[in-house]
């Protein structure tokens, strides 16, 4: 039988972790959190981009593992705010807000119908091989009047996707992971990776 393919997930955010461990179930890839391998990283994202952001953090944690390493940095983009706001600032948006409880709050006050989308922009690093490769998913939506749901994290009590009239975090989990910025950009990745044979 052919070994599973081995991924260090970059990311210090376990619903991330979470929702790639659900889309990645049932294909020949084994993923590891940062705890599973026990590595402590926790860059400073100074980039201006997703993709920077994305590769900081998969190079950073290159430096603990010998096996190929993803990261994903995300982000939600109101158009109400202005041109791709908050986007990679996200989650220091948040933070700087009072937390996300009080950010959605005020967003759904603010911003209700605004067109918005979440974006994932992933970098598979391996730094043995010297090889990096970029991945993205988005998907579009407008900003609910009222917060609901309870799954989910961060902006999906807020997000109602193009298609739906209730919002992410009203969805199970097998529909947020079957629609999501992230499934876009895990679907991508793991094209790549049967189209090279690597799984
Ligand atoms: P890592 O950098 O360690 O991966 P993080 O949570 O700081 O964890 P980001 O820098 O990529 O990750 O920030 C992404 C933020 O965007 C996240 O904290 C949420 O606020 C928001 N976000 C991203 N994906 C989301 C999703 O699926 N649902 C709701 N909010 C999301």
């Amino acid at each position: 039988m052919k070994e599973k393919l081995k991924i260090c997930v970059a990311t210090n955010n376990e619903h991330k972790v979470g929702e790639l461990r659900a889309i990645f179930n049932g294909y020949d890839v084994e993923l590891y959190s940062l705890k599973d391998l026990n590595i402590v990283v926790d860059p400073e994202e100074n980039g201006k981009t997703y993709a920077e952001n994305a590769y900081i953090k998969a190079k950073a944690t290159s430096a603990f593992t010998s096996i190929p390493v993803l990261s994903d940095d995300s982000g939600i983009e109101i158009d109400a705010l202005g041109d791709h706001f908050p986007g990679i600032y996200s989650s220091r948006y948040a933070t700087k807000n009072g937390g996300q409880e009080v950010t959605n709050k005020m967003l759904v006050e603010k911003c209700a119908s605004s067109k918005a989308r979440f974006i994932a922009h992933f970098v598979l690093l391996n730094l043995e091989k010297g090889s990096r490769h970029d991945f993205e998913g988005i998907v579009n939506g407008k900003v609910s009047s009222t917060i609901e749901g309870k799954g989910g994290f961060g902006y999906d009590p807020i997000f109602v996707p193009d298609g739906y009239d209730v919002t992410i975090a009203s969805l199970s989990p097998e529909e947020k992971n079957h629609i999501s910025h992230r499934y876009r950009a895990s679907i991508a990745l793991l094209e790549f990776l049967k189209n090279e044979k690597y799984i």
